[in-house]
């Protein structure tokens, strides 16, 4: 049997990389081997870090989006087949991008010669930025030309994901549900939390079908995708913190967060994800912030005080990314000074994600 192929889309933040650990979870407990693609414009990403962590096997592109890094993608496929080849590989793209069915899904039908059996193409939809966008409301949120991103997403997949149903009321999911009923015609809609777990069955159901998917090639005004993606501030960046005395690692992390928070929330920058791991030998810490009107959690606890930790901060943020280098650099001082730690930044990179530029973009309709 050919290797499962399964790509994760959606927006930045809105739960791909917690959707794909729970789902590699799954497919090991039934023996299955499991190989993960995470991807990145640039190095040093919380999620290679947090899955890697997590005991998975995971390849990394790093330095541009799968649709324009595409050898890089199918050869992290190769490097991850060469010593067993994974009866899964589940990937996940960079959160701003899309048109990736003519530019991922149909180049690995159509042009990649290793033979992949490719799944329906899922996108997961983040009920903050969601509902506003679907609601067209104009208070608050991204910029137009974000929104179109977000919305072009949503028009590419055979079907929608709408995560965070733990914490979403009941009369708001349906809400949810028939607005992109409205704007999505005939959309399969999988109610899902990656959390918790819920409609996970339903979930693993539809990826096990097979037909006519990955088919949805759409027009694309590649000037206003560049645009809406050059409108985010990124920032990755990794520091090496130290004390002489133990903190705790997993109020560090959210002291952390919660300050960058402030300082976003006063400049009224909006956050699509602003996400920072904590590791140290086998123990861990994520915290995470996924827009300017949610709070700041720990999503993956360590329950560990430590004198040292490397500590690596990603920011997807409407701001300027001189400014989100400022914030992180002071933040991440306060945050060591209040636990009386010292840190060293061992590497930064702060950039707009550069226009998109495919290595395939094939838009016929039918293989
Ligand atoms: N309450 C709740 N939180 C969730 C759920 N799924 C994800 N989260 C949280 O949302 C945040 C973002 O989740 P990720 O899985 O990192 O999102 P992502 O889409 O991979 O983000 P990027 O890779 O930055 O685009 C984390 O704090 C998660 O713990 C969910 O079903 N319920
Ligand atoms: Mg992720």
């Amino acid at each position: 049997m050919n290797p499962r192929f399964i790509m994760i889309g959606g927006f930045l933040g809105a739960g791909k990389t917690t959707t794909i650990s729970r789902l590699a979870r799954h497919y090991i407990s039934q023996g299955l081997k499991v190989g993960i693609i995470t991807n990145d414009q640039t190095t040093d990403l919380v999620d290679t870090h947090s899955l890697r962590s997590q005991g998975f096997d995971v390849g990394e592109v790093a330095g541009a989006c799968f649709c324009c890094n595409f050898n890089e993608l199918t050869s992290t496929v190769d490097q991850i087949s060469s010593d067993a080849l994974p009866d899964i590989f589940l990937a996940e793209p960079v959160g701003s991008c899309t048109d990736l069915v003519a530019t991922v899904i149909r180049p690995l039908v159509l042009v990649y010669q290793r033979p992949l059996d490719v799944a329906p193409y899922g996108v997961i939809l983040k009920p903050s930025h969601g509902a506003k966008i679907l609601r067209r409301e104009t208070r608050g949120g991204f910029s137009p030309k974000a929104e179109y991103i977000f919305r072009k997403q949503l028009e590419e997949a055979d079907f929608i994901i709408l995560n965070r149903i733990d914490e979403l009321p009941e009369k708001e999911a349906n809400e949810i549900v028939g607005l992109l009923e409205a704007d999505f015609p005939g959309r399969t809609i999988i109610r899902t939390s990656a959390r918790t777990g819920a409609g996970f069955e339903s979930l693993c159901e539809f990826l096990e079908q097979r037909g006519l998917f990955g088919q949805r090639v759409m027009d694309l005004d590649y000037d206003v995708y560049a645009e809406g993606e050059a409108e985010l501030g990124w920032l990755n960046s990794q520091a090496t913190v130290t004390a002489s005395a133990a903190f705790d690692l997993d109020l560090f992390l959210l002291d952390l967060i919660r300050r960058l928070y402030q300082r976003l929330a006063a400049s009224g920058s909006e956050t699509a994800h602003l996400k920072t791991i904590g590791l140290v030998d086998s123990s861990y810490a994520v915290a995470n912030l996924v827009s300017s009107f949610t709070e700041p959690e720990l999503s993956l606890p360590s329950n560990c005080r430590v004198c040292s930790a490397h500590v690596v901060v990603n920011a997807r943020v409407a701001a300027d990314p001189v400014l989100l280098e400022a914030f992180v650099r002071e933040e991440l001082a306060a945050a060591c000074c209040k636990v009386n730690a010292t840190h060293v930044i061992n590497t930064l990179q702060s950039f707009r994600p550069g226009r998109p530029v495919p290595t395939h973009r094939l838009t016929t309709e039918t293989v």
